[in-house]
């Protein structure tokens, strides 16, 4: 199924929780207690850069089915780009994803929709899935309404990316990112909906069939479900709450 739920934790730069290491192991053994075997639902985890080879040899070793990836790549392949991380090597640490485009490095790091597709054509070349991230600040959201914004940052994002590659999209409201506000599930469809016909635009009928958009900003155990109930809300990308490895696995329902 091309549209298995996939729920993703995003752990940002948080130093106050638990280390990496401790928090997949945790994850990991929560999951396989109960029963977890990523048929159903998968579930991806973006470390920062630095603990990315740890999660991965913890993950190797214990034949754990959860997919990981990193939080942001460079444009570029390879050269002068002191402090920059390159697909190749996020490919050669086995990452399945990448997050591009997340509305932190959008704000904090000025990531215009020029940059964040060539992180996406990047992330492409080196053969990892990219997590792109959309949404609409409360401003923009009073001036354009709700699906505008999100569309065209798809469309943005996809120019250039061949038909038939896979690529997931994440719906993150910026309103709704570390608020506890969350958007309601019945707009996370219709914007859900209509990045779906954005990816349809871009790339093609098919492709937009096969794509997973996913909701993010404040997801919870307790709100996950009326997501995941939306035709066109295919998992979540989650912050806070996945720093908690008992209330992670919860929200993709295991136990
Ligand atoms: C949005 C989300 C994960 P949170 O940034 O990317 O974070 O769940 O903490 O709102």
């Amino acid at each position: 199924d091309a549209r298995r739920p996939l729920i993703a934790g995003n752990w940002k730069m948080n130093m106050d929780h638990l280390q990496s290491i401790a928090l997949v192991q945790k994850l990991a053994w929560t999951l396989k207690d109960a029963k977890f075997d990523g048929t159903s639902v998968e579930v991806a985890v973006f470390p920062p850069f630095t603990d990315l080879r740890s999660v991965q040899t913890l993950i190797d070793a214990e034949r754990f089915t959860l997919a990981f990836g990193a939080q942001d790549l460079s444009p570029h392949d390879s050269g002068a780009y002191t402090g920059d991380i390159s697909g190749a090597f996020l490919k050669a640490l086995s990452c399945t994803y990448v997050i591009v485009g997340h509305s932190e490095r959008r704000q904090l790091h000025g990531e215009t929709d020029e940059v964040v597709n060539a992180k996406v054509l990047a992330a492409v070349k080196h053969g990892l899935v990219p997590v792109i991230c959309v949404g609409e600040t409360e401003a923009e959201l009073e001036e354009h309404g709700t699906s505008a914004v999100p569309v065209a940052q798809t469309k943005a994002a996809l120019a250039g990316v061949p038909v038939g590659t896979p690529v997931v999209v994440a719906y993150e409201p910026v309103w709704a990112i570390g608020t506890g506000k969350v958007a309601t599930p019945e707009t996370a469809q219709e914007v859900g909906a209509a990045i779906r016909a954005a990816v349809a635009e871009a790339l093609s009928a098919d492709d937009a069939a096969a794509t997973r958009i996913l909701y993010g900003g404040s997801v919870k155990s307790g709100n996950i479900a009326g997501f995941l109930r939306q035709p066109d809300v295919d998992g979540a990308l989650v912050g806070g709450a996945s720093l908690d490895p008992t209330e992670f696995a919860a929200i993709a329902r295991f136990p």
